[in-house]
This record gives C-alpha cells, sequence and structure tokens, in this order.
C-alpha cells in the first residue's frame, strides 16, 4: 500500500535513527589505550577544527596560543566561537548538538555546564552511554605502527574492549619513508632508503608483524594530489607494488586510500594546519583496474573530486567509496555527495564515517549523517512510490543497514555474526 509522503519520511526518520551504524573510520583508541582515547569538554573544545576556526576570531600569535594549558584553549575557544561569534560553523554547532544530547540546557549553555556534562574519564559506561546516542556499534581506530605510544599497547590488543577493531595506518611508510628507515633497522628490520638488498622482504615481515598486533580490517594510507600511479622507479610506487599490494590481497585486506590531504600548509596551527588538494582520478582508476584481486575503500576530500570517484566506482567494482571525509563532511556536501551516490550508485557505498577524534563527535557526527541521509532516502522512496513501486519498513531497513554497516563488513569480510 502507498504511503503519503509525510508518513513515508517519518518512517525512514525512524529506521534511520533505529539502525546502527559501524564507524569505520576514526581517530579513537580502545579505553586500554589510556589517554590516547579523548573525552570530555576540554578535549572536545581542542578539537582542531574548532582551533583553526577561533583563530579568525581571536588573532592569537600562534605561540601565545600553544603556550597556554589545554583548559586555557578551551576557553579561548569557548570565547571566540560561542561567547564572540554564533557556533553556525559545522564544527562549533557540533559542540552544541552534543551539550544537548548530554542533558545541558542548550539556551544558556556556559562552559562549566559543558565541563560538568561531559567526563573526562572514559569508563566503560560513559563510553556505552555515548555509542547508545550516537548508534553506534563498532568503533574503527586509526594505528599508526610509528606511534611508540600507541604500539606500547599493541601486545595487548587481543584483550581489549571488542567494540574497537583496528586498521592498520601506513602514511609514513608511504610518504615519509626515508624518515622510517632508521626507525625500522632500530626495530629489526634490514631496509634501506634505496629498497635494495633484502628491504622488500623485510618490508613484507614488518607489515605481517604489524597485521598480527593489531588483526586490521584494512590497511590505509593518505595522499595529496601527488600520488601517481603507476611508478615503477619510486619509492612509494615500488613499497605500493611490491610490499603493500601483494600483502592486503595475500590476507584478504582492502587498501583504504584517502586522497587529497595536502599536509601542514600551515605548521603554526599544528594539527589544524593541513589543507586539502584536487587529487587526480586516473591513478586510482589504473590500480583497480590493475589489481582486480585487491579492494580499495577510497574517500576523497575536494568537493570536486566527489562526482569523478563514483563514476570510477561505477567502472571498478573492487572500489568502495566511503563517508564524507572532514571538509566535505558538511550538511550541504554530505547532502551533495550522498545523493550523488545513490543516484549513479545505488545503495551500494559506505554511507558515512565519524572520522572523531573525542569520543563525544560521534554524537553530532551521527545525528548529522542520521538527518543528511533521511532527507535524501526520503526523496527517492517518494519518487519510487510515485512510480508504483512497493517501499516497505523491510525494504527501508534493508538499504539503510547496507549503507550504515553491511557494505563496510561485506567489503573487509566481516561475517554478519561476529564483531
Ligand atoms: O588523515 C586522516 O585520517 C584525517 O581524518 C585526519 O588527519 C584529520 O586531522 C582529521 O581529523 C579529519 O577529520
Ligand atoms: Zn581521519
Amino acid at each position: 500500500m502507498t504511503m503519503a509522503d509525510a508518513d513515508l519520511a517519518s518512517l525512514v526518520a525512524r529506521v534511520v535513527d533505529e539502525t546502527p551504524a559501524f564507524d569505520m573510520h576514526t581517530h579513537l583508541f580502545a579505553p586500554e589505550m589510556g589517554s590516547l582515547l579523548l573525552c570530555g569538554a576540554d578535549e572536545a573544545l581542542n578539537f582542531h577544527y574548532l582551533v583553526s576556526e577561533s583563530f579568525r576570531v581571536h588573532h592569537m600569535p600562534y605561540h601565545e596560543f600553544w603556550g597556554l594549558s589545554k583548559a586555557q584553549r578551551a576557553e579561548v575557544v569557548w570565547n571566540s566561537l560561542f561567547r564572540d561569534t554564533s557556533p553556525v560553523s559545522e564544527a562549533a554547532s557540533g559542540v552544541v548538538e552534543i551539550a544537548r544530547a548530554m542533558g545541558c540546557d542548550t539556551g544558556r549553555l556556559t562552559l562549566t555546564a559543558l565541563r560538568e556534562a561531559l567526563s573526562d574519564v572514559p569508563t566503560a559506561e560513559y563510553i556505552s552511554r555515548i555509542m547508545n546516542l550516537a548508534n553506534v556499534t563498532h568503533i574503527v581506530m586509526t594505528n599508526d605502527p610509528f606511534d611508540d605510544q600507541e604500539t606500547a599497547f599493541w601486545s595487548e590488543m587481543g584483550g581489549m574492549d571488542k567494540r574497537f577493531l583496528a586498521s592498520l595506518r601506513l602514511d609514513k611508510l608511504m610518504n615519509q619513508y626515508s624518515s622510517v628507515v632508521p626507525v625500522l633497522i632500530a626495530k629489526g628490520y634490514e631496509v634501506d632508503e634505496s629498497l635494495s638488498g633484502r628491504s622488500v622482504v623485510e618490508l613484507r615481515r614488518f607489515l605481517e608483524d604489524c597485521a598480527d598486533a593489531v588483526h586490521p580490517l584494512y590497511v590505509a594510507f593518505s595522499t595529496a594530489d601527488d600520488f601517481v600511479y603507476p611508478e615503477p622507479d619510486g619509492v612509494r610506487g615500488r613499497i605500493l607494488k611490491e610490499v603493500v599490494l601483494p600483502f592486503c590481497r595475500e590476507r584478504g585486506l582492502p587498501l583504504s586510500l584517502m586522497m587529497g590531504a595536502r599536509r601542514q600548509v600551515n605548521p603554526a596551527l599544528r594539527a589544524a594546519g593541513d589543507s586539502l588538494a584536487n587529487a587526480p582520478v586516473r591513478p586510482l582508476e589504473s590500480l583497480c583496474a590493475d589489481y582486480p584481486d585487491n579492494r580499495f575503500l577510497v574517500s576523497m576530500l575536494a568537493r570536486e573530486n566527489q562526482h569523478a570517484l563514483v563514476v570510477a566506482a561505477r567502472k571498478f567494482h573492487n572500489l568502495m567509496p566511503f563517508g564524507c571525509w572532514w571538509f566535505v563532511n558538511t550538511d550541504t556536501l554530505v547532502e551533495e555527495i550522498i545523493r550523488m551516490r545513490l543516484e549513479l550508485l545505488g545503495p551500494t557505498f559506505i554511507a558515512q564515517h565519524s572520522d572523531a577524534r573525542v569520543l563525544e563527535h560521534l554524537i553530532y557526527k551521527w545525528q548529522r549523517a542520521r538527518r543528511v541521509l533521511t532527507r535524501v532516502l526520503a526523496d527517492k522512496y517518494e519518487n519510487l512510490q510515485s512510480s508504483g513501486w512497493l517501499v516497505t519498513e523491510d525494504v527501508i531497513r534493508r538499504d539503510v543497514e547496507q549503507l550504515f554497516s553491511g557494505n563496510f563488513r561485506q567489503f573487509v569480510g566481516l561475517a554478519e555474526s561476529s564483531g
């Protein structure tokens, strides 16, 4: 039976709200990894998105800002973005959404009230509360084998909170190889800068060791606009071809490429100093064509690249577009991208990831994703209905489940029942 448009829209909203999400890319860590899991008001206000926005208001010299304690920086950000201007940006209004979900009176929100409502200590109950509010079942971490603070916990990873799963992040290996050579040598791997001798075999052994330690769901690295493929003589090209791709193939792991991040355009802003670049899609197409037995999870940072990425995914079934990353994770652009992907791919992509750096980010990032997906899907189902197609609750549930979790699970080979 055909539903009235308003009934259909509220059914879609309910199903989207009720469908759990598998958050396939975050910068959160299992609670057993101690101070690596960030939470609380001061961390939320020190989020690099807010830090960069705050400089547009307070104009403090960089050294002065970074010389402050974390709590003082949180106050500067608060004053700049919530007292002296209105929090209308994506990131700033996200704080208001977090506050509301955590029970604050957002009509007269103060920094003190926010600090009281959010916990600085990620107890198991607090994590469950936040994950329930966001309706997220699993959180994929970004695990960097060259971060000593993190790798100190790797041997205990097997016994950690099962809701947190690993991904192996290889930016340093792929983008700054010469800088990690001494580190690898110190760890006992026989490598050199020109990849001669046993280097390739040893790099492979290094990846095997990392994977044995963290059991990643996928391997990842980000690129700027300088990523080329094929690159037979370049070090990165050789590592990709001779080490990473065969490793991924043999272990059945997808390779995630996060394309278009131009790092440290303004180093004085520290983590907030990265920007974006329009990245060519051709190398990606060639990779997908040359390695049909590899699977590629891909997100692109520039709005200009989204259309080409979707078209590439029509051509190559080993390519899975995921999420709306960072500078395109705004209401307007998420709507545009999800609409474009649905129109060109149907529900065969990964609708969103949170990229959360602070636990409470899960709340607003997923609330937003759900609102946008509801709008777009309601519109699509209304059109289908008006063509006589039967749209039922079961059908909507199936589609949303695929977009929020199923497509990712299937792509990384996670059985429905496991995890
Ligand atoms: O490379 C990444 O995974 C990016 O998401 C981060 O580096 C970035 O700082 C970020 O947090 C974006 O949301
Ligand atoms: Zn990220």
